[in-house]
């Protein structure tokens, strides 16, 4: 990581016991976004509070530094601890000293939490600044009473307890045992920024570049949203380029504390380059803010960079999935953002290598139950590799998803992923969710139809999908007819019940084909666990998870319009203190259909895997 700029610590400051704790501020580890972001490195101090005292002894003033620890952030507070207690969670304070960059008067400066697990409180300097739940999106708080010149005392009150209501929320079915989808890490699991906002705020961005058809130019739209933050009337006037072409946007008034849209006219690129797996072009977008008030001439205040790419999506009247008006057959892998000793608090370096585990796979598509890390986002738009971006509204139980406070909540998990991550190329589907009850009761099917109305209300260049649980009765249900893309989990001859017999997965699929014509399918899952050396017969041996994926493989081959299909998962990881995932000799905590180890080893069926990937035709299939 560059440094960009050390906070001088004066000699009071020193002697003080804050000097125990003093970030470095840091490049952000992103490149997409506004300018004057600073990553709040260097030490920060931890504190677990598993009794819950610190809200009671006001934390948030602690002077001294006993019973702190000195970590860095990202971090999560329970890596290493496997016991339920730890699943269930515990609060915990983390803490950091910080100066500003500059002392610049006009300036008014934000906090950007890339992600914290799951409710945050926040305080500078002793008061509350606020409070945000929600594990995997991000939010910013503005920082009104930040010294500008002497040292600031941040701190957060992490509580990882989840409640039903949550996304994931802490249980599904059973109210007595805590339950999830994955390893319920606490803590400041992605970066903090520090951010300068100078008169104009940039609120959205948002590009859209689609080619009109093949050998046309292509359609680039932007839309800049700026806020004032000033307590003067502002003139707002954006400008930039797209791929180096200027665009051209129209000026506005706004009054304190408003915010605008402002369009720029449609540019028309010629002979562009389309963004593709095979080639993953981007064009960079350059915008800058103009602002002119009262006494102070125009001058720019702030600017914004992002890499974007041209290309198509769509779902064909045929119930395929194109990209750039080809027929898609996509093989993708999962993933949870899990390495041993870290959880999801990962460093560049780890998304980098987990990228190019799934290229090494042969696959194009990537999946998790959360928006990646926006770093890993970038570096998929990069690497040519599509992303099902989805959001953790994940087997919630009915009778909550039947309040509208709660619903409403989903949605919004929804909006925020759209938001923070609109501008990927590489995002190719926004997912609503994960196996809501495959019945599909009134409550879920008003979510489908909320969830789905809200992304295309942000983003009409995207296909909207969901996740359901493969289930021969549940093939052909009303209330999918929102969707454009329907994800079917399939674990046939491996779960019990109704999805015993393997034989049954081909005329399921045929099946959920005849009943959505019209929408695009994909098998969002197919797994089966593997821990040990035995017989082909014996469920969780290397042995079946090898006949499992070739068997499955071999079906979905014989399916030309299937859209893709993606392996649950490329690695092990955490996933609950009681899992079994349907293995006779499981190993909890660790979810074992991985065809990688947690440590790192692959397991025999990667190759057969990486074999079939390979050799499937996965974009421009008849
Ligand atoms: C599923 C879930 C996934 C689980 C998987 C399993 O359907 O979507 O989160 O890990 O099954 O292994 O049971």
């Amino acid at each position: 990581m560059r440094r960009l700029a050390l906070a001088v610590v004066g000699a009071v400051a020193l002697a003080a016991p804050a000097a125990a704790s003093a970030a470095d501020l840091v490049a952000p580890v992103t490149q997409d976004g506004p300018t004057g972001r600073y990553v709040l490195g260097g030490t920060w101090l931890l504190k677990r509070d598993p009794g819950d005292r610190g809200l009671a002894g006001h934390w948030e003033r602690s002077r001294g530094t006993g019973g702190w620890a000195r970590i860095t952030v990202p971090n999560a507070y329970n890596t290493g601890d496997q016991s339920a207690n730890s699943f269930i969670g515990s609060p915990a304070w983390y803490r950091t000293d910080f100066r500003l960059p500059s002392s610049a008067a006009s300036p008014s400066w934000r906090l950007y939490f890339y992600a914290v697990n799951y409710r945050a409180t926040v305080w500078l300097n002793g008061k509350l600044v606020g409070e945000h739940a929600g594990g995997f999106e991000p939010f910013e708080l503005p920082l009104a009473d930040v010294d500008r010149r002497g040292s600031n005392r941040l701190v957060v009150r992490v509580d990882n307890r989840r409640l039903p209501t949550d996304f994931p929320p802490s249980v599904f079915t059973n109210e007595d045992v805590p339950e999830g989808g994955w390893w319920n890490y606490g803590g400041i699991v992605r970066e903090v920024e520090l951010r300068r906002v100078d008169r104009l705020e940039f609120e959205r961005v948002s590009v859209r570049a689609q080619p009109l058809g093949a050998g046309a130019p292509a359609a680039i739209n932007v839309k800049v949203t700026l806020r004032n933050v000033t307590r003067d009337r502002v003139r707002a006037r954006p400008a930039g380029t797209f791929g180096g072409r200027a665009l051209r946007f129209g000026s506005v008034v706004l009054k304190p504390g408003r915010a605008k849209t402002l369009r720029a006219r449609q540019l028309s690129y010629p002979s562009p380059r389309l963004w593709s797996p095979a080639g993953p072009y981007l064009y960079s977008v350059a915008l800058s803010a103009t602002a002119t008030s009262r006494g102070h001439p125009a001058a720019v205040v702030g600017r914004y960079r992002l890499e974007t790419g041209i290309r198509s999506i769509a779902v064909g009247p045929d119930g395929r999935l194109r990209l750039n008006g080809q027929a898609l057959n996509l093989r993708g892998v999962a993933i949870h953002e899990d390495l041993p000793g870290k959880g999801p608090a990962l460093t560049s370096a780890d998304r980098v290598g987990i990228l190019a585990a799934v290229k090494d796979l042969g696959a194009t598509l990537l999946r998790a139950h959360y928006p990646l890390h926006p770093q890993m986002q970038e570096l998929a738009d990069r690497a040519g590799i599509l992303l099902w971006s989805e959001v953790p509204v994940y087997r919630m139980a009915t009778h909550y998803l039947a309040s509208r406070t709660v619903r409403a909540a989903a949605v919004e998990e929804v909006r925020q992923d759209v938001l923070a991550n609109e501008n990927h190329p590489s995002v190719i589907v926004w997912s609503i969710g994960n196996e809501l009850d495959g019945k599909l009761p009134v409550p879920v099917r008003a979510y489908i139809r909320q969830a789905a109305g809200a992304v295309r209300a942000l983003d009409r260049s995207r296909p909207v999908a969901m996740s359901l649980f493969g289930h021969p009765t549940l093939a052909c249900r009303p209330g999918l007819e929102p969707l454009d893309v329907i994800g079917v989990n399939d674990y046939f001859g491996w779960y019990g019940g109704d999805v015993t017999v393997r034989d049954a997965l081909s005329p399921y699929l045929d099946q959920v084909r005849a009943c959505h014509p019209r929408q695009a399918l994909i098998v969002s899952e197919f797994g089966a666990e593997a821990n040990r050396i035995g017989p082909v017969t014996e469920k969780g041996t290397y042995a079946f998870q090898q006949d499992f994926v070739r068997y499955h493989l071999g079906v979905f081959a014989q399916k030309p319009w299937l859209s893709g299909a993606i392996y649950w998962t490329l690695r092990e990881f955490l996933i609950t203190p009681t899992w079994t995932g349907g293995n006779p000799r499981p190993t909890p905590p660790l979810h074992q259909k991985g065809l990688i180890s947690y440590t790192g080893v692959p397991k025999p069926a990667y190759v057969d895997v990486q074999a079939a990937y390979r050799a499937t035709p996965q974009i421009g299939v008849p």
